[in-house]
């Protein structure tokens, strides 16, 4: 009647990457008829769109994938300790072949308003090919870094070259011979200009902050390593899941201040970790402190410092590429990034020196008034994290009352970073306020918490005509939401206006995004209020 072919379906995950395919999978095996969608074109979500040069996870290859499937985990090949963005995408679709998901899903399909119908007790989901589900229970894994982030800059829509979102990259593009123009100098940017620099004719760095970037230790696998991981991983995966908080793969010191080792013994940490790599293993091995004391923060600040002026030769350029932010933001690594500035042809532009005044047919001008004149101009710029794929569509739970209504004025808020009250049997996978660590296993411990609710619920299902609902208490919302930022008061974090806090997009409310007890006090948690009968949700 209203121009849809309806589809009446007892579940619906919205998102086909890391969680809409786990997702697609517990309900199937749940006996629950159910479909997936997404905007791609294909499965994958971030290593679907993606595709730039370089892009790669900065999690080790052993922790960045699924290890819920404990034979493909054995067998499953990786030859280098990071895995590029080809490669994931070939992992996971792999998996969706292994376990035969590709026929549930509708690709090149969106969801643009969603309705709960508290009669029915049903999600009415329309979407934009012209289906509408009516379906029982409705998952969003909509991804928290997924939605881009363009810029305001006057002029942006004149430019005359190529230009890209490193978040929606297009399949065959070549930098090569180009000159090139990089926005942004985050995780993504990093990664392109370091992969991108030996290509290029020549390439100008943007810089509005400069970052602290540490080596990735990237190399390739020999076979020893993986024998060792094989043989021991059931314990990696117990040890990040239920001992560790960032879940990357090594145990956070817990009691060892920066202070309370002289300054000798301090730069030998610092080295031996440096010399290892990683972001998060920088960051937070070593030391118990230094995302949370200022004078701990300035000490790894200033070993970081120390290798930028000793890496970069032209001494502008090291000045240009100096942070003097806190270090603070999610934890960035490379292969070889600050090396890329000794190349003649590699050149960084202050922005806070020489802010842009606009971009022009040609190019990037600068407010001295030199126009730097480009083929190409790459926007690393970053998401609309979080809460972005969710406020831009119509979800619209009981009353009426819209999620963006909902979050309005406090910001995103959940219960465990899974449901909102006023959302009956509305699920998302690592919504505002789910743990900040290693992504997978944090999918993981929603995709099984999310199927266990829904099992319990559907023991009480008497009969076709009365579904069940699960929703989560306002007490148990509000709850949580003050642990949240109870737990991340210490957090230097909080202090540096990036996407983590919500504070990289201009206009939107700063407020606490993750968890920031880590994973295995999450997962205490989460296994709480199951075991509880599930405290803070009720089930009707
Ligand atoms: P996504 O993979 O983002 O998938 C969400 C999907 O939902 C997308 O395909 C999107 O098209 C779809 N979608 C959104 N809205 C709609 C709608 N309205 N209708 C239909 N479909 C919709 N994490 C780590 O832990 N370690 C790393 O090393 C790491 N590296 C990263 C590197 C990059 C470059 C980026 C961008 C992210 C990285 N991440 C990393 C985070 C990464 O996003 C997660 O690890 C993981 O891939 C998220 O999976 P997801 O399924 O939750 O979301
Ligand atoms: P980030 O970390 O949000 O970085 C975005 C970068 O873009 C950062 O350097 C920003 O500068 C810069 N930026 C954003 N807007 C502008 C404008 N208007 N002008 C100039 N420069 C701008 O995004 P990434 O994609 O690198 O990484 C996001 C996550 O994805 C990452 O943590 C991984 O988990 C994967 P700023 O520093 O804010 O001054």
């Amino acid at each position: 009647t209203n121009g849809y072919h309806t589809t009446d379906i007892d579940a619906l995950v919205i998102g086909a990457g890391f969680g809409g395919i786990y997702q697609l999978k517990k309900f199937r095996d749940l006996g629950l008829s159910v479909k997936a969608i997404d905007t791609a074109a294909d499965v994958g979500g971030t290593w679907f769109w993606n595709q730039y040069p370089g892009a790669m996870s900065d999690t080790e290859a052993y922790l960045y994938r699924y290890s819920f499937d404990k034979d493909d985990l054995l067998s499953y090949p990786w030859d280098k300790h990071y895995v590029y963005q080809a490669e994931v995408l070939r992992y996971l679709k792999h998996v969706v072949k292994r376990h035969d998901l590709r026929r549930d899903i509708l690709f090149e399909t969106t969801l643009t308003d969603a309705t709960w119908d508290d009669e029915a007790r049903v999600w009415a989901v329309k979407t934009s090919t012209g289906v509408e589900f009516r379906a029982r229970y409705l998952v969003t894994a909509l991804g928290l870094l997924s939605k881009q982030n363009f810029p305001n800059i006057q002029g942006i829509n004149s430019f005359e070259g190529e230009k890209y979102h490193t978040g929606a990259w297009p399949v065959g593009v070549s930098v090569k011979g180009k000159r090139v123009g990089v926005i942004g100098n985050g995780s993504t940017g990093v990664q392109v200009i370091t992969e991108i620099s030996k290509d290029v004719d020549h390439l100008i760095s943007f810089q509005r902050n400069p970052q602290y970037s540490v080596p990735s230790g990237q190399r390739a696998v020999d076979a020893g390593y993986r024998e060792w991981v094989n043989a021991n991983y059931e314990e990696i995966w117990r040890k990040a899941k239920d001992e560790s908080k960032t879940a990357f793969g090594f145990k956070e010191n817990d009691d060892r201040p920066t202070m309370s080792v002289d300054r000798e013994t301090r730069n030998e940490l610092f080295e031996a970790a440096w010399k290892k790599g990683g972001g998060f293993r920088f960051m937070f091995e070593s030391f118990n402190d230094i995302s949370t004391d200022e004078a701990a923060n300035e000490e790894a600040a200033e070993f970081i410092k120390a290798k930028i002026r000793a890496k970069v030769k032209d001494p502008a350029k090291a000045r240009k590429l100096m942070p003097t932010q806190l270090y603070a933001r999610r934890p960035l690594c490379d292969a070889g990034y600050y090396e890329q500035f000794n190349r003649p042809n590699v050149e960084v532009v202050s922005l806070h020196e020489t802010p842009i005044d606009q971009i022009t047919a040609k190019g990037i001008r600068t407010l001295d008034g030199v126009e730097h004149e480009l083929d190409m101009i790459i926007f690393a710029t970053g998401f609309d994290a979080v809460d972005g794929n969710y406020t831009r569509i119509a979800i619209k739970g009981r009353d009426g009352v819209s999620l963006k209504e909902h979050w309005e004025p406090t910001g995103p808020t959940s219960f465990l970073g899974l449901t909102v009250t006023g959302f009956p049997n509305m699920f998302m996978i690592l919504g505002p306020n789910g743990p900040f660590c290693n992504i997978p296993p944090a999918i993981e411990t929603h995709v099984e918490m999310i199927t266990d609710v829904i099992e319990a619920a559907e023991k009480t299902r008497i009969s076709e005509k009365h579904n069940p609902t699960i929703e989560a208490t306002p007490t148990a919302e509000q709850g949580w939401t003050d642990e949240c930022d109870r737990v991340s008061q210490q957090s230097l974090f909080r202090k540096t206006a990036s996407w983590i806090f919500g504070a990289n997009v201009p206009g939107k409310k700063q407020t606490v995004m993750f968890y920031f007890g880590g994973l295995a006090d999450y997962r205490k948690k989460v296994q709480e209020v199951a075991q509880s009968g599930w405290k803070g949700f009720t089930i009707e």
